[in-house]
C-alpha cells in the first residue's frame, strides 16, 4: 500500500489530487483543515492506495477512470467521498475543546424519551413543563452512570486480545477493521485480525479485504484449535482482534460455543457490538445472552441510523459495563470513534446529527 498526502485550498481541489495521484480506488484515511479560519487555510487529505489493485486492476477498467467528479468512485469497501462540508478528522473531534463545545449545547431535545408514567412510577399525566423537568433530571441521572473505557492491556508483554461479538449483522466485522485501522494508523500498533466467521460464504472475504488493504496479517479460524493457533502464531503482535459470527441472541447455544473457542485462549476481552437501531426488548436480551462471556466493554453502532437514542441509553446505562468505541457509518475507517465520557453525555442529550453539526461548525 502506499499512503500520501495531499494539500490544496479546498476539499474539491485535494480531492482531485487524490484521484489523479491515485485513481478512484484510493482509500482517504484522514482529512483536516490546517490553518483553519486564516487566509492560509488549506485541506490535508491522507490517501491510499492497495498497490497491487492498483497495478492488476486499474488497466481493466479504463472507464472508472471517466467517472463524473460528482459520482462517489466506489472499489470494495474503499469509498472516495466529497464531503459536503470539510468534516473534522476522528482524532480532531476527540481532542478538540469537547467540554467547551458541549457546555453551549442546550438541552430541547423532544425525540423518545420515556413519557412521564414510565418515570420512576409515576402515575397521574404531568403537567407538560413539569413532565419535562422531570424527564429531563431522570435522563441526565442515566446519563451520569455511563462510563467509558479503552483498549486495556492485562500484561503488557503480551498481545492484547479483543474479540468483537454481538448479533448478526450489528457492524462487527466492519468496527473490527475500523479498530485496526486506529491502532495501526493512528496509534502505530503491529496488529493482527483472526476472523471465527464460517458461517456466510464472503464473511471472511470482508475481513481479508480490510487486511490487505492495511497489509495486515489475516487468519480464519475454522476450529477452536485453529483460533489457539492463530494466536499462538502472533504472540509478536501489539493487538489482536477477532471477529466472530453473529447469531440470533435467541440462540441458545451461541454464547456457549464462543465461550467455548475462546476457553484454551488466555486473555481474551470480548467486546459487545450493541446497535442503536436495536428494539429495546432485544437489546436487554442481547445483553443478557451475552453476560456469559462477561464482556470487557460495549462497542455502539449504528449511531447514524436512528434519532431515538433513549433505548440504547437507558441500556447501557443499566449495564455495569462501560462503553469502548462508538461507529457511525459505513466508512471505513472514517465512522468511528474512541468513546469519550463529555462526548457520550452530549451525545444521548443531543443525538448524532446535532453533535456531528456542532463539530464540524
Ligand atoms: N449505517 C451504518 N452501517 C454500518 C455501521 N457499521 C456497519 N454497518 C453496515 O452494517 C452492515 C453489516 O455490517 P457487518 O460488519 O458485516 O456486520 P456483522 O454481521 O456484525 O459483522 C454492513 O452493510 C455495514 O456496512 C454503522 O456504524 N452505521
Ligand atoms: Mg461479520
Amino acid at each position: 500500500m502506499i499512503i500520501k498526502r495531499f494539500e490544496a485550498a479546498t476539499t474539491p481541489q485535494a480531492m482531485q489530487l487524490v484521484k489523479k495521484a491515485l485513481g478512484e480506488d484510493a482509500v482517504i484515511f484522514s482529512q483536516k483543515t490546517l490553518d483553519k479560519g486564516t487566509p492560509a487555510q488549506r485541506v490535508e487529505i491522507m490517501a491510499a492506495m492497495d498497490y497491487d489493485l492498483e497495478k492488476n486492476e486499474s488497466s481493466a477498467r479504463p472507464a472508472a477512470q471517466e467517472k463524473t467528479a460528482d459520482k462517489p468512485a466506489t472499489y470494495g469497501y474503499a469509498t472516495i467521498r466529497r464531503p459536503k462540508k470539510t468534516p473534522a478528522t476522528r482524532v480532531e473531534r476527540q481532542q478538540a475543546d469537547l467540554p467547551e463545545k458541549f457546555a453551549k449545547l442546550l438541552d430541547n431535545e423532544e425525540e423518545k424519551w420515556p413519557q412521564s408514567t414510565d418515570v420512576k412510577g409515576t402515575e397521574a399525566p404531568l403537567p407538560k413543563a413539569l413532565h419535562r423537568q422531570q424527564v429531563k433530571k431522570w435522563r441526565d441521572e442515566l446519563i451520569d452512570k455511563i462510563q467509558v473505557e479503552h483498549l486495556t492491556s492485562d500484561n503488557p508483554d503480551d498481545p492484547d486480545i479483543i474479540a468483537l461479538v454481538g448479533p448478526t449483522g450489528v457492524g462487527k466485522t466492519t468496527t473490527a477493521a475500523k479498530l485496526a485501522a486506529w491502532y495501526h494508523l493512528h496509534q502505530g500498533k503491529k496488529v493482527t485480525l483472526l476472523s471465527m466467521d464460517c458461517y456466510r460464504i464472503g464473511a471472511t472475504d470482508q475481513l481479508r479485504t480490510y487486511a490487505r488493504i492495511m497489509r495486515l496479517p489475516c487468519e480464519v479460524a475454522v476450529r477452536k484449535e485453529d483460533l489457539a493457533g492463530a494466536v499462538a502464531r502472533h504472540q509478536d503482535a501489539d493487538l489482536i482482534i477477532i471477529d466472530t459470527a453473529g447469531k440470533s441472541p435467541y440462540d441458545p447455544h451461541h454464547v456457549d460455543e464462543l465461550a467455548d473457542w475462546f476457553a484454551p485462549v488466555a486473555g481474551v476481552q470480548p467486546l459487545l457490538c450493541l446497535s442503536a437501531t436495536t428494539k429495546k426488548e432485544d437489546l436487554s436480551q442481547i445483553v443478557s445472552s451475552y453476560q456469559a462471556l462477561a464482556p470487557r466493554s460495549l462497542i455502539l453502532t449504528k449511531l447514524d441510523e436512528t434519532r431515538a437514542y433513549a433505548a440504547i441509553c437507558q441500556q447501557v446505562a443499566s449495564t455495569k459495563m462501560p462503553v469502548g468505541y462508538l461507529t457511525m457509518g459505513q466508512r471505513v475507517p472514517e465512522d468511528f470513534m474512541v468513546a469519550d465520557k463529555p462526548f457520550l453525555d452530549a451525545f444521548f442529550k443531543k443525538g448524532w446529527s446535532v453533535m456531528a453539526q456542532e463539530m464540524v461548525n
